[in-house]
């Protein structure tokens, strides 16, 4: 039997952070050893919010290094850049022609960055998640791991792969969003009803993977929590209940068992500990990205060998797409 199929992508808008860490990228590590997998730096997504373009090549890289550090081998898994394998622009467009204007009113991220991006509400960030379903649907992909905010754009892949299927026939697989039961929305620490995110301008609001133990034990100790001293996960208490998930999410152990353990003792010695453990877990993955940044050349060649293979298998595809459609092949 042919292995199952998992795509991912991420944004090459930042140093990623503890969030996309819990909610995605350690659930990829840890499906890849039973799914055939493609885990893409969505660089064309990223320029839906203006970039720098030194910066923009940097976080590219950067963000390739991390996916590496955090345990995805390149020999294993297709790791590549979306801009290296132009069928992604391609399906995209074909995509748009089968995407409804109603469906994209309705997605929350696109209100959310239209809200902090007033200035520029390009026809991109609207059209963003055609091309998340170009993404997920070129490589037949069976399983998509995403962290919560994400859900609503699996469900309008899967949406926008059936409506096509129903006029054409059996072209794409219908995909499933994996959500973690556990860490699949970590909150801001300074504001823990919103999203951690690796573009927040508040760098407190964030833990980066690049942080230093010292600087994430200090940003735990700043996290915003409430005045009631008891450790315990409730609606009522966003920033513990954040905290908590960490804490359960670093040491393994269930949310219960970390109340208990945390029964007597007030805010600042659990938000050490919280700290230590983020800290401790995130250390390894520091010095081994330091590593692979060292040499450029290599992580280079990674790339061009991962979209070599991406391509190959988007091709497919695209040609039977492009005849079903009934363009001249
Ligand atoms: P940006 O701030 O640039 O919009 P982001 O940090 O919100 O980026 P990405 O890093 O592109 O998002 O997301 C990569 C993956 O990590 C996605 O699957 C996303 O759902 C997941 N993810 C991101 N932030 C969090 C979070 N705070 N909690 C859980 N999962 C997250
Ligand atoms: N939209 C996602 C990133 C992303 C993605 C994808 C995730 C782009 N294409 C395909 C899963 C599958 C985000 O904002 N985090």
């Amino acid at each position: 039997m042919t292995q199952k199929r998992i795509f991912s992508g991420i944004q090459s808008t930042g140093i990623p952070t503890l969030g996309s860490f819990l909610g995605a990228i350690s659930n990829w590590e840890k499906l890849s050893a039973e799914y055939d997998c493609l885990f893409c730096v969505v660089d064309l997504h990223a320029i839906t919010v203006r970039q720098n373009p030194e910066t923009l090549r940097k976080y590219g890289r950067e963000m390739l290094a991390w996916l590496i550090a955090l345990g995805l081998n390149p020999e294993k898994n297709i790791l590549y850049y979306q801009s290296h394998v132009p069928a992604h622009a391609e399906l995209s467009w074909l995509l748009n022609c089968f995407a409804y204007m109603g469906e994209l009113n309705r997605m929350t991220q696109f209100k959310v960055k239209s809200a902090k991006n007033e200035e520029n509400i390009n026809v991109g960030l609207y059209s963003y998640p055609v091309l998340q379903a170009a993404d997920i649907l070129l490589y037949r992909a069976d399983l998509v791991p995403v962290g919560e905010d994400q859900r609503q754009h699996i469900e309008l892949c899967r949406d926008i792969a059936g409506r096509f299927n129903k006029i054409y026939g059996d072209i794409f697989t219908i995909p499933e969003a994996y959500i973690p039961p556990v860490g699949a929305k970590i909150m801001s620490l300074q504001n823990p009803t919103e999203k951690m995110s690796k573009s927040d301008e508040n760098v407190n609001s964030c833990v980066y993977l690049s942080d230093s133990p010292d600087a994430i034990i200090k940003k735990f100790k700043r996290a915003v929590t409430d005045s009631d001293n008891t450790v315990k996960f409730s609606q009522e208490k966003p920033g513990i209940s954040n905290l908590l998930t960490i804490y359960a999410c670093m040491t393994g152990k269930k949310i219960a068992d970390c109340e208990a353990e945390f029964a007597d003792a007030g805010y600042g010695a659990f938000k050490q500990a919280v700290g230590e453990a983020v800290a401790q877990n995130l250390a390894p993955y520091r010095d081994e990205h330091a590593r692979i940044m060292s040499d450029i050349g290599e992580l280079d060649a990674i790339a061009a060998k991962g979209a070599k293979k991406a391509a190959e298998s988007a091709a497919e595809t695209l040609a039977k797409v492009k005849k079903a459609i009934g363009f001249v092949v």
